[in-house]
């Protein structure tokens, strides 16, 4: 496969000014008719037309009205050439494909007997040829045909400006998107749905038409979805003075989508699990997975289709922008600071589960990446949430109204334009007058940056020295980084926990004060400190780094109790639990006794009984760092230690706050009706965390109260986590109970998923029983969310087993990348990532995935997607 590099950038030969396309549907043969007007691109120096095509027949191409022939253009390795073109064209170009064929979802495919596409991001080319780039943004009109009876829903993106019926049982609508856009923000949709739809008013009075499309039995679960479509016009209206542009916006769910969902001009096309909820198929966790997706996808609508990439390398341009514009948006939707900061726990419990370890292993690259095999496979957590955190620092940097002004500046030099991330860059800096030119970095770089601090007071001079470094490590392709422009928020607390006022630099601040770290190491000079203090650094998470500082466990215990920074207060609770995670961990391994200190059990119990904190709060602090954190911890992992001393954590903290877990359990019960709200999210997640630690710890009373709460949960959430606790505590009502699950949620897949799900991570799950779920009448590695529920689990949730020491999760993983890749490469690759940190575990277990690794490598016809990931792991 051919590596494809950021520098060789060029600019299109030709533009692209109207797209008319005509859709003959049928799932065996689709017949796709389009007509391109083109014109010379005067900022380009290459003469002929280069279209992209993949597994498309080319029935007719005609230039200017004449017919071309072989030898007038050439296809080779995807791309038709036509070397000798005039200036204006127009191209006429007919092909077929075969949706029915299509398990790749990606272009035109077929899923549960409906046609649906996935443009994002080469996807185009495998609908028509196409100069398929996303700097080529053009017009479209998009006509389609179809059997009515069978597909009586026709939508494409934009306006509908006609309909009507032809002969033989077929119809047609004909869709005007009145906006330009590239080729991968295309969509339709052909279907027997049915929709919920609502009109709304938008800032400037006009009316918009609000629909969410799913299939027939779903309408009782799309309230949500269209509530936080609500919210999400109306908070970027607020926050940010962009309004809908459109008449019509469209949401359609999909049960077969590789991704979370996709933001098409106008027709949004979602994965099911992020539009369909009720109370009684949904968790709090689905809610607000539906509300954040939702606000992403709409607020795309600005920050990536108005405004577009120049170049797929370019892609967090728009997928960090819109994180960090989703990540806002669920936190206003909360809205209280407390509320806030648990949105923001979640995201650096993200960061350091996936993002880091993706920074420090072969796949490293950089936020805005130098070059790619498959541009498919760069849709990831350094992209999207690292390219969120890089963004969120602007704001750290600026302020809320500067970082506003350098939204406002950036949409009125960048409007209907496809640009680079230096362009938001540069937006940022020229609204605000601000040099940010050493920020650039946080693009160019891979890898975490390591933040170590130390300090020295001295009470003579009431002092307090900072000393604030920076380093970064090695990645592939990049030996040696230069220094960071980090933002880091500090706060001193005092003996009484309150935060100390703050000079620094003469210059006076309030309980935070946010210093820029730009140099290797720095001093920062704290005047006027009456005290000793101690510290709070990296308040608020404030850059995506990992921090050193030698706390002591006094001084940690006393920000777990006083921190006024939320998110460091949560923070000095699981650096306890990781010391304490790694001697257990350590002392697992070597067979010697397992011990855990009263500080410890104490700290956490002050913490669970604080009714002054929120229940969201206490559930998050209460929850220990993941298995995989832990590894990323070791030099070299052992799987099974770590489990096994996680797992005797969990245990003493259940035995001994045994009587506070039920007083909380008993205290946080949301009697009524069910509401996806924070509050009662929060009351639930933290009576869950209380069932879940009483079951760490069972006895006859833990076990009867989680086989009661399955019985009586009046929600998904409860149900879940009653059959979670009753499945890892081996309680014998546990297979009664997963067998009732099944049977009273056969027809709900999103449902069936969880079951599949829940038992692939469960810590008595070992290969052979995946192995038996998979011949499950209802398992099929066609369907993503499936494939992902079982074995996506299992490989990345459920690490004591998947690394078993005779290497049989590892001969298994490889099977599976194989078969999946012969159906849908993408979703291959993203299993293949799996064994990503591969050398970082004892020799015995490297050898055998190195087997396993190879084995895939050697596989037969494998695709570019899971080549680069392979080859990579192994380079
Ligand atoms: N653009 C691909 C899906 C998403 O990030 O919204
Ligand atoms: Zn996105």
């Amino acid at each position: 496969p051919q590596t494809i590099y950021r520098k060789d950038y060029t600019p299109p030969a030709y533009l692209v000014d109207t797209v008319e396309l005509g859709f003959d549907l049928d799932p065996e043969t689709t017949i796709v008719a389009s007509r391109l007007t083109m014109r010379r691109n005067p900022d380009s120096t290459e003469a002929g037309i280069e279209l992209y095509g993949q597994n498309l027949k080319l029935v007719a191409l005609r230039m200017n009205g004449a017919t071309l022939r072989e030898g007038d253009y050439r296809i080779s390795s995807n791309v038709l050439r036509i070397s000798k073109a005039p200036d204006q064209v127009t191209l006429e170009i007919e092909t077929l494909t075969s949706p029915a064929q299509n398990t790749t979802l990606n272009g035109l495919y077929v899923s549960n007997g409906n046609f649906f596409t996935q443009c994002e991001a080469e996807g185009f080319r495998c609908i028509t040829y196409f100069p398929d780039r996303p700097d080529v943004m053009a017009k479209y009109t998009v006509m389609l045909r179809a059997d009515k009876q069978k597909y009586p829903v026709l939508l494409s993106n934009g306006n509908l400006v006609e309909a009507g019926d032809l002969p033989d049982g077929r119809h047609y609508a004909k869709w005007e998107d009145p906006f330009k856009k590239p080729s991968y923000l295309f969509a339709l949709v052909a279907a027997r749905l049915v929709c919920q739809e609502e009109t709304f008013k938008l800032m400037d009075g006009r009316d918009a038409l609000l629909q969410v499309w799913v299939e027939d039995g779903n309408l009782d679960k799309t309230d949500y979805a269209m509530q936080s479509l609500k919210n999400s016009i109306r908070w970027d209206e607020e926050r940010f003075g962009l309004e809908l542009d459109l008449d019509r916006f469209m949401i359609v769910a999909v049960s077969d989508f590789n991704m979370g969902a996709m933001e098409n001009k106008g027709l949004n096309i979602f994965n099911t699990k992020f539009v369909l909820a009720n109370s009684r198929v949904a968790t709090d966790v689905d809610y607000a997975g539906i509300e954040a997706v939702v606000g992403h996808e709409y607020f795309h609508n600005w920050t990536g289709n108005r405004v577009t990439c120049r170049d797929w390398f370019q892609l967090s341009l728009k997928e960090g922008l819109t994180v960090f514009r989703d990540q806002e948006f669920s936190a206003d939707m909360i809205g209280t600071d407390s509320g806030r900061a648990v949105t923001r726990i979640e995201q650096v419990r993200t960061l350091r589960q996936a993002q880091f370890p993706e920074d420090a292993g072969p796949m490293a690259h950089p936020v805005r990446p130098d070059s790619f095999v498959e541009i498919n496979n760069f849709y990831t957590v350094t992209v999207y949430e690292k390219g969120a955190e890089v963004v969120r620092m602007y704001q750290t940097l600026l302020g809320r109204d500067g970082f506003r002004k350098g939204m406002d500046l950036y949409f009125k030099r960048h409007d209907e334009q496809a640009v680079e991330c230096d362009d938001f860059r540069a937006a940022m800096a020229d609204a605000n007058g601000r040099d940010l030119a050493q920020f650039e970095r946080w693009y160019s770089q891979a890898g975490t940056p390591v933040l170590t601090a130390s300090g020295k007071y001295d009470a003579r001079w009431l002092t307090f020295e900072l000393t604030l470094s920076q380093s970064c490590p090695a990645t592939p392709g990049q030996p040696d980084k230069l220094p960071f422009h980090i933002p880091v928020a500090v706060g001193l607390l005092g003996a009484d926990g309150k935060d100390l006022p703050l000079t620094v630099g003469g210059k006076q601040h309030g309980g935070t004060a946010v210093l820029e770290l730009t140099e290797a190491s720095q001093v920062f000079r704290f005047t006027g400190v009456k005290e000793e203090p101690t510290p709070s650094i990296l308040r608020d998470f404030s850059a995506p780094v990992v921090l050193n500082y030698p706390y002591t466990d006094d001084e940690l215990l006393h920000l777990f109790s006083h921190d006024s920074d939320p998110v460091n207060r949560w923070e000095a609770g699981q650096r306890l639990a990781m010391e304490r995670l790694l001697k257990l961990t350590a002392a697992s391994a070597h067979g010697s006794k397992q011990e855990l200190d009263d500080t410890f059990i104490e700290a956490m119990r002050k913490i669970l009984v604080d009714e002054s904190l929120d229940a969201a709060f206490r559930e998050n602090a209460l929850l220990l760092p993941s298995e995989t954190m832990v590894a990323e911890q070791m030099e070299v992992v052992d799987p099974q230690a770590i489990h096994r001393a996680r797992q005797f954590m969990r245990r003493v903290i259940g035995e001994r706050l045994r009587a506070d877990l039920h007083a909380q359990y008993d205290a946080n019960l949301t009697p009524g009706d069910y509401s996806p709200d924070a509050i009662s999210a929060g009351k639930r997640g933290l009576k869950n965390i209380a069932l879940a630690y009483l079951s760490a710890a069972p006895d006859e009373h833990s076990d009867a109260l989680a086989r009661r709460q399955f019985d009586e949960a009046g929600n998904m959430t409860d149900r879940v986590a009653a059959l979670v606790s009753l499945i890892h505590s081996e309680s014998a009502g546990a297979a009664l109970a997963l067998e009732k699950f099944y049977d009273e949620f056969d027809n709900e897949a999103l449902v069936i998923d969880k079951w599949f799900a829940m038992q692939a991570a469960a810590p008595g799950t070992d290969v052979a029983m995946v192995r038996s779920l998979m011949r499950h009448p209802a398992f099929t590695l066609k369907n993503p969310n499936r494939a992902r529920s079982l074995l996506f689990n299992f490989a990345n949730g459920n690490p004591a087993q998947f690394h078993a020491p005779d290497g049989s999760g590892y001969a298994y993983w490889a099977e599976q990348v194989m078969a999946l890749d012969k159906l849908n490469p993408q979703v291959a690759a993203r299993l293949a990532r799996s064994m990503d940190r591969w050398r970082r575990y004892s020799p015995a277990l490297q050898a055998q995935m190195k087997t396993a690794l190879q084995k895939v490598a050697g596989a037969p016809k494998l695709s570019n997607d899971v080549t680069e990931v392979i080859t990579k792991a192994l380079s």
